[in-house]
């Protein structure tokens, strides 16, 4: 052993050499065991305040994002290793709502826990990982008072599932799922006889937003289109919720009991609209349209009922003939500027951000410290320029890093 140790003295830092890197300098802060690295820049200028845990959109499609199979650098067929970090390092949970393996395209939503509208906000999207677990954190993504949150990104089936813990999903009652939508997929509806049911929740007599994408079809009619209606019992009162599209005066109006609020903005057919109504704790109702706030009202009062939340239809008339898309609703009011930042998000996700090259890991320039030959095995301790250590009992021809 004695001598063992003085060989091993002996012949340490004799015989120092650099290896040399295999791979271009990557200014990005590798998480360990992740091999490729985006950043995404947040354009501030989108952004109409400073926000905490605001969940962003993030829309990509690139050829590096297949997975391996595919000649990509995705590691998961479905997406399960990317992840996202801000620029401390940190991870931020996201939901994937669409990844496709075979062209590289993501559809994912990102809590960014600080987003600034005076400075740009960079976070850090990481793939190709050796670690086989699932990055994402669906349920964390949402904070508790969404209380629905639906992509209508389903391909199959008769259910609009919720992302939150909430589990409001909605039953497609007739409705076609269709590819194109705002974002990703959505829902067609025929304008005779088709709606999605949420059941009878009773969201609309208390402080809430909802919010969601809506593209009306030509021939508009019926002249008096539901697009989301919750009706009411009472006939006094009408409608606990109902936004409708009056075709014949190109106006979007939004119902809370007797009170109403009318769109200023002219609204078009074949287009996509972001339509939010919020309420306040004192009872203002606010009405949007891409961001853009079209007026408020004192809601009227409301009553308890058991009608069911339908999309594109209410009590059985007035159907909608379109497409609906992205649906939320909170039990809180969204601030004006988080509607508008949202609008700006989603409307335009490439100008929201901008994406930089492709980063690869840079496994670091190795020195050998030490270095001993035992029994014919030739040993050597390494040390990287990214501090990590590697001990090595190989030989000398065949030395490889895979950190
Ligand atoms: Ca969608
Ligand atoms: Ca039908």
């Amino acid at each position: 052993m004695k001598r063992l140790l003085q060989l091993f003295t002996t012949l340490i830092l004799v015989n120092i050499f650099i290896l040399p890197a295999s791979e271009s300098q990557a200014a990005l802060p590798f998480p360990k065991g992740w091999s490729y690295g985006q950043t995404i820049t947040v354009d501030h200028t989108k952004v109409a305040a400073n926000f905490t845990n605001f969940v962003i959109l993030i829309n990509l499609t690139n050829a590096i994002l297949k997975d391996v199979t595919n000649g990509g650098h995705i590691a998961q067929s479905d997406g399960g290793d990317i992840r996202f970090e801000n620029s401390s390092n940190v991870k931020l949970d996201h939901e994937i709502e669409k990844y496709i393996a075979t062209n590289g395209q993501l559809v994912a939503w990102v809590k960014v826990d600080i987003l600034s509208s005076n400075v740009d906000t960079v976070i850090n999207m990481y793939y190709g990982s050796t670690d086989p677990n699932k990055q994402w954190n669906i349920t964390n993504t949402w904070e508790s008072r969404a209380k629905m949150v639906c992509h209508f990104n389903e391909t199959l089936g008769d259910t609009n599932y919720d992302s939150t813990t909430n589990a409001l999903n909605g039953t497609i009652e007739g409705a076609s799922l269709i590819t194109t939508g705002k974002v990703d997929g959505a829902d067609y509806f025929d304008g005779i006889n088709d709606r999605v049911n949420y059941g009878s929740f009773d969201y609309f007599r208390s402080t809430h937003t909802i919010e969601y994408w809506f593209y009306a079809r030509t021939p508009g009619s019926p002249s008096w289109q539901s697009i989301s209606a919750k009706f009411a019992t009472a006939s006094s009162v009408y409608y606990n919720h109902r936004i409708r599209f009056q075709s014949s005066s190109s106006t979007l109006i939004l119902n809370a009991g007797s009170s109403n609020v009318s769109s200023s903005l002219i609204i078009q057919s074949n287009t996509w609209y972001h339509v939010a109504a919020t309420r306040t704790p004192a009872n203002l109702m606010s009405f949007y349209i891409n961001g853009s706030l079209q007026g408020t009202t004192i809601a009227g009062e409301l009553y308890a009922t058991a009608a069911n939340f339908y999309f594109a239809d209410v009590n059985n008339g007035a159907w909608f003939r379109g497409t609906i898309d992205e649906a939320r609703l909170y039990t809180r009011a969204l601030s004006a500027a988080e509607i508008l930042t949202q609008y700006n998000n989603q409307n335009s996700p490439s100008t929201f951000y901008s994406v930089g090259a492709e980063q690869r890991l840079n496994k670091g320039t190795f020195i050998s410290v030490c270095e001993l030959l035992h029994q014919g095995i030739f040993h050597q301790l390494l040390i990287s320029d990214r501090f990590r250590f590697t001990f090595l009992s190989w030989f000398k021809s065949c030395i490889i890093f895979p950190l």
